[in-house]
């Protein structure tokens, strides 16, 4: 029976266990430059016996009006590389595996957030009802403008530099953030999606996007070294239900099998909340018939607990699960999930923003230990 704890290739990348920390926005990068405060804070998560097998890092803008908060890195200056470049360094001399999570907000920004202070763009001119995070705390999504078709081969050109420059910096590869209301989402669903153009309408068309910026980011660094995060289901940031989300994402994946990607990352439910939601009168979605037609390397989250996680990768349904705040409250997770240890709690009001307090500084249990 396959275990938790055993190693697997993820494509390219070879993981000690199948223990993943999960993508995890802290609002530490101030200047939107990678620093030695975050090298510490992934580097005390990277060894192969006591950590992650794969750390997927916070989100990282691909271009200057990928940004939606204050303080998030980019991936798309050479002072960003060189920044990255120390973390990825450091990160693979404590034995690690380490792969950057690009994103595009699209609408879930703020004017003040923009390079001249111009709206962000998105699929649609309709606003998210949603708060972001600015200078001024938090505040109202700015209302969007719609990209004109001929803008969009540049947003594609900018997930594949981005991709580049992840490889530049040492990256063992990329996830692709289609998840959580931001832009690959508003070009998803059809309950943002408003275009007429051959980015609109029908599924294939409100997939066409996600697809060329796949093809486009495999073609630059290889699929092998490429994964993709999706949350069919997930009312964050404003993005209302699909009308059809197993047929949309149904059709995700078939026209992304053929990329032969590293992994495909699941989130189940509410990113960071509930795993059903039929309360909410949200049908419920068939992950497995989903990773039937897909095939490839499956990674799942969103509130996995020890005995859950067990028992989805020994049963199969899962090569491996990421853990968000348990990853964040305890550095040597996979340590704890052996032993069957106790965890630390985490602390809400640290995680975003904010300097050593709550981010480097939970205690192994090593350090617990120490006299
Ligand atoms: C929390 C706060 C800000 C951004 C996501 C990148 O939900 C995020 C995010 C999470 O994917």
């Amino acid at each position: 029976m396959t275990s938790l704890f055993d190693p697997i290739h993820f494509g390219d990348i070879a993981l000690a266990n199948r223990i993943v920390m999960a993508p995890l926005t802290r609002n530490r990068a101030v200047g939107q430059l990678p620093n030695d405060l975050m090298r510490e804070y992934y580097t005390q998560r990277a060894d192969p016996v006591t950590g992650a097998g794969l750390i997927i890092t916070e989100a990282a803008q691909i271009c200057a009006e990928g940004q939606g908060y204050l303080d998030t890195p980019g991936i798309h200056t050479p002072e960003q590389v060189a920044g990255w470049r120390k973390i990825t360094d450091a990160v693979h001399g404590a034995g690690g595996r380490i792969v950057i999570q690009l994103w595009h907000v699209g609408r879930i920004s703020h004017v003040s957030l923009q390079p001249g202070g111009v709206a962000p763009v998105s699929s649609t001119a309709r606003p998210a009802l949603g708060k972001t995070f600015t200078t001024e705390g938090f505040v109202d999504c700015s209302t969007p403008r719609a990209l004109r078709t001929d803008e969009i081969p540049g947003v594609i050109a900018a997930y594949r530099h981005a991709a580049r420059c992840a490889i530049d910096a040492g990256f063992d590869g990329v996830e692709v953030h289609g998840a959580n209301g931001y832009l690959l989402e508003q070009f998803l669903r059809d309950s943002i999606n408003d275009r007429s153009d051959a980015y609109g309408g029908s599924i294939a068309n409100r997939a066409r996007l996600l697809v060329e910026v796949m093809q486009a980011v495999v073609a630059e660094i290889g699929g092998g070294r490429t994964g993709l995060r999706l949350s069919p289901v997930t009312p964050v940031n404003d993005a209302a239900q699909d009308s059809d989300a197993q047929a949309l994402y149904g059709h995700v994946v078939s026209a992304l099998a053929p990329l032969k990607l590293a992994f495909l990352h699941l989130i189940e439910g509410q990113t960071g909340g509930a795993r059903d939601l039929s309360d909410k009168g949200v049908k419920p979605f068939d992950y497995a018939a989903l990773r039937a037609v897909y095939g490839g390397p499956w990674l799942v989250n969103n509130g996995y607990d020890r005995v859950m996680a067990i028992e989805a990768v020994a049963s199969g349904a899962a090569d491996a699960v990421a853990f968000g705040k348990a990853f964040i409250a305890n550095p040597d997770l996979t340590r704890r999930l052996r032993e069957d240890a106790p965890l630390n709690k985490l602390v809400p009001a640290t995680l975003y923003g904010g300097g050593a307090s709550g981010y480097t500084d939970y205690p192994t249990l090593h350090t617990a230990a120490a006299p």
